[in-house]
C-alpha cells in the first residue's frame, strides 16, 4: 500500500486579529496531489515545533509577511515592509530540517524569498521602487489568472517536469530575489529578468516558486504537476 505523506504547512499569521489562518488552496493542492496537509503549530516552543516537524515527510513554506531584511544584512528601507519575527524563526527551522534530513520542501512566494534570504542571498525590498519593472507582479483578483510569462531554464528539474520553455503564471508579490543564494539554482525568470523559481541541487526536492500554484492548480495543469512532483518526492 502506498502511504500518503504528511506535509507540514506553515500557517499564516494575522497580526491585527492575533490569529493564525490558512488559504484552502495550499491544503487542497496537497490533498489533490495525494498528500495529507497538516497545519504546523505557530509556537515559539521549539521542542513542540520540532516534534511536529518529525511527523512530516515534507514541508510547505507558504506566503505571508516580508522576510526581515536583517536576515540578509540590510535595514528596512520602506514603510510598506511588514515582518513577522516568529514566522522568520519557524521558517528557518523548517528550512534547516529540510536541508539536513533531505526532506522535500516547496516554498511559495514568501517561501522562495525566505529560502534565498536565509541561505546567503538578498531580496529586492520593493520590486517596483528598486527595478522600475513594467511587468505586473502585483495582480488584482482573480488570482488564478496568469499575468506574466516566465522563461524556464532548460536542464533544470522544472524544465524536465513541465517539458516547456515558457510558462504563464499568476503573480502577487512586491519583493523578489535580488542576488541568488550560492546554494540555489535558478529554474525560471520573468520577462524582466526577475528570478521566479529556484531549486537546491543534490537534494531530492527543495524548490521555490514566486508564483501561486495554490490559486491556479484547479485550472492549470502545470501547477498541479508541481504539487504532484512535491508529493511524489515526499512518499
Ligand atoms: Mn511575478
Amino acid at each position: 500500500m502506498n502511504m500518503k505523506p504528511i506535509i507540514g504547512v506553515m500557517p499564516l499569521w494575522d497580526e491585527e486579529k492575533k490569529s493564525i489562518w490558512m488559504l484552502p488552496g495550499y491544503m487542497n493542492g496537497i490533498i489533490d496531489a495525494g498528500g495529507i496537509p497538516m497545519v504546523l503549530p505557530f509556537t515559539d516552543n521549539e521542542d513542540v515545533f520540532c516534534r511536529a516537524l518529525d511527523i512530516c515527510s515534507g514541508f510547505l513554506l507558504t506566503g505571508g509577511q516580508d522576510v526581515d531584511p536583517m536576515i540578509y544584512g540590510e535595514r528596512k528601507r520602506y514603510d510598506n515592509i511588514v515582518t513577522c519575527t516568529l514566522r522568520d524563526k519557524l521558517d528557518a527551522i523548517v528550512l534547516n530540517k529540510a536541508v539536513e534530513l533531505d526532506k522535500p520542501l516547496l516554498g511559495i512566494c514568501r517561501g522562495i524569498q525566505f529560502m534565498n534570504a536565509a541561505s546567503g542571498g538578498t531580496l529586492y525590498q520593493d520590486i517596483l521602487l528598486e527595478t522600475g519593472t513594467s511587468v505586473t507582479h502585483h495582480q488584482t483578483p482573480p488570482y488564478e489568472k496568469p499575468v506574466h510569462e516566465v522563461m524556464i531554464v532548460q536542464d533544470t528539474p522544472l524544465g524536465q517536469l513541465l517539458k516547456k520553455q515558457i510558462l504563464t503564471v499568476n503573480s502577487y508579490h512586491h519583493q523578489s530575489i535580488k542576488d541568488l543564494s550560492p546554494v540555489l539554482e535558478c529554474m525560471a525568470r520573468a520577462e524582466d529578468g526577475l528570478i521566479e523559481a529556484v531549486y537546491m541541487p543534490r537534494k531530492k526536492f527543495i524548490w521555490g516558486v514566486q508564483w501561486h500554484p495554490e490559486f491556479s492548480y484547479k485550472a492549470d495543469e502545470d501547477s498541479r504537476k508541481i504539487f504532484k512532483a512535491f508529493i511524489e518526492h515526499s512518499c
